[in-house]
């Protein structure tokens, strides 16, 4: 049927008697008596007076300069005509059309009601005065509003007008902390710094040289394979261990050298609650005239000490590393028993925390130094782990997932 005479709008009667109304005359009625009874009416109506402002605040704009009383004066009455808190045609639009408003109305109403309030504020005295080039008469009425606008319309008024309330509680940024990670990480810093270490670091991808060949470790063994090691191409991976920092260090400073590398590493590791795919090591590094693995030992049982507490044991075992001979594996008494046993030492009172070793002779030539003359230590370690052990944490995933409750206990 579309265009047939059925489908065409016929206004109702009291609709035709509306558009005769004025705008007082409207908003001296109820909306039932103006006999809008739907939401399409009401919008036509909201339509209507904001039209209605809108044309009234440009005839004043139109109207421009002149004398500044005069001026100040129509603006003045144009500002209470709308605005005024008891006769203004706003408050009658609240009064009469939405307080009155039949209930399933309501929220239609009210809608378009603080639509309405809001394009309603083009016409407070600041605004119009702005409006018509006399921003300074604005700003200094405005500024007085502001020490004032002490209540909530006051407010919303003056930040409508896109002012500055100063009354206003102001935006507390939450400040963040410092990762534990990083905190334990800084922590193993002061203590090797303390020891005259100094810090170096690598590339986080690294090739394949350098994580593996110039550490001795061959094109056979299992740490090179996909299953451990991420590779970016055949001759670039992500860096499985901090170890390569060691060959850069010594190419790039040579002997004596006393270094810590702490730094990112990566593996195709599952991940799971002691494993991730991204985690942090440190790496130390001695190399010097007269280096024995007493140094090692004496110095990592002073690290376990000053890092844990001094009631920390430490003991060495056999391992093997390619890059070290002889190698060893640095545990600590179980810091959650005491040494007694518990699940986390599984029943043996120690807990390994890093692997050790003097350096490998080949590792020392690939860096450019002579074995014959020096000789040197290292270890690398996991430093969430370590965090894990420090907090009693049971779960290393928590360090990554970026949860604000785990990390404010920090
Ligand atoms: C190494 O990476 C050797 N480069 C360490 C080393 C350096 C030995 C110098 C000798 C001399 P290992 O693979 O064991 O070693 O790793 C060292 C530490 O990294 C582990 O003790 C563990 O704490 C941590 N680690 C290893 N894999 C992961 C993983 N997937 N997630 C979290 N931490 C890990």
């Amino acid at each position: 049927m579309s265009g047939s005479g059925a489908d065409r709008r016929i206004p109702h009667k009291d609709t035709q008697t509306r558009f005769r109304m004025s705008i007082e005359e409207k908003t001296s009625q109820t909306l039932k008596d103006l006999g809008a009874g739907t939401a399409e009416a009401i919008g036509e109506l909201f339509a209507e007076v904001s039209a209605a402002l809108e044309k009234e605040r440009e005839e004043f704009v139109a109207r421009g300069a002149g004398d500044e009383r005069e001026r100040s004066q129509s603006a003045k009455d144009l500002r209470d005509r709308w605005l005024a808190r008891k006769s203004g045609l706003v408050s009658l639009i609240d009064e009469n059309w939405l307080k009155k408003a039949p209930k399933e109305l309501k929220p239609a109403v009210g809608r378009a009601f603080n639509q309405f309030r809001q394009r309603a504020k083009s016409v407070d005295t600041e605004s119009l005065l702005c409006d018509v080039g006399q921003p300074e008469a604005g700003a200094k009425q405005g500024n007085l509003q502001f020490a004032s606008a002490s209540t909530e319309s006051d407010r919303v008024e003056v930040s409508a007008r896109g002012g500055l309330d100063l009354t206003l509680p102001g935006h507390r940024r939450s400040l963040g902390s410092i990762h534990p990670v990083t905190q334990v990480m800084r922590e193993i810093e002061e203590i090797f710094l303390g020891l005259g270490f100094s810090i170096e670091s690598g590339p986080e991808i690294e090739s394949v040289y350098y994580s593996f060949d110039a550490l001795n470790i061959p094109e056979s063994h299992p740490a090179r394979d996909e299953w451990d090691t991420i590779y970016v191409n055949s001759e670039t991976v992500l860096r499985p261990h901090t170890s390569p920092v060691q060959i850069r260090a010594m190419e790039k400073h040579g002997a004596p050298l006393y270094i810590l590398c702490p730094g990112k590493a990566y593996r195709h590791d599952n991940p799971d609650s002691t494993h991730a795919t991204m985690f942090h090591q440190v790496e130390g590094l001695a190399v010097d005239t007269d280096i024995s693995f007493a140094d090692l030992k004496g110095t990592l049982d002073y690290f376990a000490k000053k890092f844990f507490g001094d009631k920390i044991k430490t003991n060495f075992s056999p391992s093997f590393f390619p890059f070290t001979e002889p190698s060893g594996e640095l545990a600590i008494s179980c810091v959650f028993c005491g040494g007694a046993g518990c699940r986390v030492c599984k029943e043996s009172g120690w807990v390994e925390v890093m692997g050790c070793g003097k350096v490998h002779p080949e590792v020392l030539r690939h860096g450019g130094i002579d074995p014959e003359r020096y000789s040197g230590w290292a270890f690398g370690l996991g430093v969430e782990r370590f965090a894990m052990m420090k907090y009693d944490i049971n779960d290393i995933q928590l360090f990554h997932q970026g949860d604000v409750r785990f990390l404010e206990q920090f």
